[in-house]
């Protein structure tokens, strides 16, 4: 047994917390005591103690993983079984890319480095297999990169350019400068002709930033050239649908589905792109369309504030009043943006949510809240959006709802090899689905680590983070 495993004793519970309670109104002062310390005993404070429980359940999963599926992309934790990914019999060790900057972000540089070491020993970026360009571009060279940017280590920054040169291809063989949507690392051979906003623009902070790292353009290069591709085809009324043909550059998905999957990261990455990169047209592309989508799609339902889908041609209402988790996401951007009105409105509807599930299903009708699709996948957008509102306003109504959220997940999810996807939310006696996600490595806690651990390794003003939580800007290197 590793050093690492051998240390990790039992979850530790606080033996008496004060507030975070489930409930509006916020919660007490960060700087407030609990705990019955004694004389000798030094106090702590209530936000440690949430970090403490926080902590302990990220290594709860990540030991899970360990245990059962080191070096193999994502852990099945109630069968004790490996899964691979990206494709069948190829493994990137997907979640140790995925948990290394949390792992660092939480002091954990023993596991960091051997998570560094496997990187280098193990991870073949030139395997002969077809993967998603989306996915290995924010999961994998996002991951690659924020732990070079963590440890300094200068073979994840290799890692990530050998990576991002097998992904070129796929921009690179479009006509249009839209990428396919998959690529074979080794052979260059690109397949999927029909590709989605989210795949064609969430690659820009990514690309960016390893232009920015290597002196070599092409990789931001080809983010713009699909970014313009797409934003020539916007409608008389500004809204952009939903997937193209990236031979033929037509519109294949007609509705204008935002903030839903699966165009929701290619919005993300406008605004927060812009702003990283310092490039204004980027910005100016994510309020174009972001008014756009405000005037059209916006829609207030019983007192909450929801976006509906339109075509995004004429604008009319494609019928269906669906929300996906996934879109939560969009609360924080809507702020981040500059609409924090309206963000703390979406963000409201979102809570509205959980209060009545407890844990997130993966679609609800808005009008009515009823769960459309009842599986609790271990998503973590509303924890991104409560830690983008909260990094805004220093309003700690959203580090209450982060905490709930945060116990929902723990009381439903956690399985004794980890955390697991639920069948149902509504189920009284919830059934796993036995998956522990990669991205729940990369940002479902790290998310309310950041909210309450105070950690000198982040810088809450400056930090940027991609749409896989991988933090691009603002890790501050406190050990190499
Ligand atoms: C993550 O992989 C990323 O956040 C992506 O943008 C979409 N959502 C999943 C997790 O739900």
């Amino acid at each position: 047994m590793s050093r690492f495993l051998s240390r990790l004793g039992p979850v530790a519970r606080p033996t008496r917390r004060s507030v975070l309670t489930a409930g509006a109104g916020g919660v007490a002062a960060a700087t407030l005591v609990v705990g019955a310390a004694g004389p000798s005993e030094p106090a702590v404070s209530q936000d440690a103690l949430i970090a403490q429980q926080v902590r302990d359940e990220f290594l709860h999963g990540w030991r899970g993983y360990v245990a059962a599926a080191w070096g193999y992309d994502e852990v099945r934790p109630v069968s004790r079984r490996r899964h691979d990914f990206f494709a069948p019999g190829h493994t990137f060790g997907l979640s140790i890319v995925e948990a290394l900057d949390t792992l660092y972000l939480m002091g954990e540089d023993a596991e960091v480095t051997r998570c560094c070491e496997w990187i280098e020993r193990h991870l073949d970026p030139v395997q002969d297999a077809s993967v998603q360009v989306f996915e290995a571009v924010i999961r994998l060279v996002g991951g690659l990169l924020s732990g070079h940017l963590a440890t300094g280590r200068p073979a994840l920054l290799d890692r990530a350019r050998q990576l991002a040169d097998r992904l070129l291809p796929a921009f690179a063989h479009s006509p249009t400068g839209m990428p396919y949507t998959h690529v074979n690392l080794r052979t260059g051979a690109v397949r999927g002709a029909v590709s989605t906003l989210a795949e064609i623009g969430s690659n820009a902070l990514e690309f960016g930033l390893l232009s920015r790292l290597t002196g070599d353009a092409r990789y931001y290069d080809a983010s713009l050239r699909a970014y313009r591709a797409v934003l020539a085809r916007r409608s008389a009324l500004g809204l952009l649908g939903t997937s193209l043909h990236v031979e033929s550059g037509r519109w294949v998905g007609c509705a204008a589905a935002a903030p839903n999957a699966p165009v929701d990261s290619f919005y993300e990455y406008l605004q927060v792109g812009g702003s990283f990169l310092g490039d204004s047209r980027l910005t100016d592309w994510y309020r174009q369309l972001t008014d756009a989508i405000v005037r059209r799609q916006a829609v207030v339902s019983g007192g909450r504030l929801w976006f509906r889908p339109v075509d995004f041609r004429t604008g009319r209402p494609t019928g269906g009043n669906r929300a996906g988790e996934l879109g939560a996401f969009y609360a924080g951007l809507l702020a981040k943006g500059g609409d924090l009105r309206r963000g703390a409105a979406h963000f409201d509807a979102w809570t509205a949510v959980l209060d009545r599930y407890g844990v997130l299903p993966e679609v609800v009708d808005f009008t009515t809240l009823a769960a459309v699709d009842r599986s609790g996948q271990l998503r973590p957008e509303y924890a991104n959006s409560a830690f983008d509102l909260w990094r805004l306003t220093g309003d700690d109504h959203y580090r209450s709802c982060a905490y709930r959220w945060f116990t929902g997940m723990r009381g439903r999810q956690r399985v004794e090899g980890g955390y697991s996807v639920i069948r149902d939310v509504t189920a009284a006696v919830p059934v796993p689905e036995d998956l522990t996600p990669g991205y729940w490595f990369a940002e479902n806690l790290k998310y309310l680590w950041l909210m309450f651990s105070a950690t000198p390794r982040f810088d809450l003003r400056a930090g940027l983070l991609s749409t896989e939580g991988k933090v691009l800007e603002g890790l501050r290197r406190a050990w190499v």
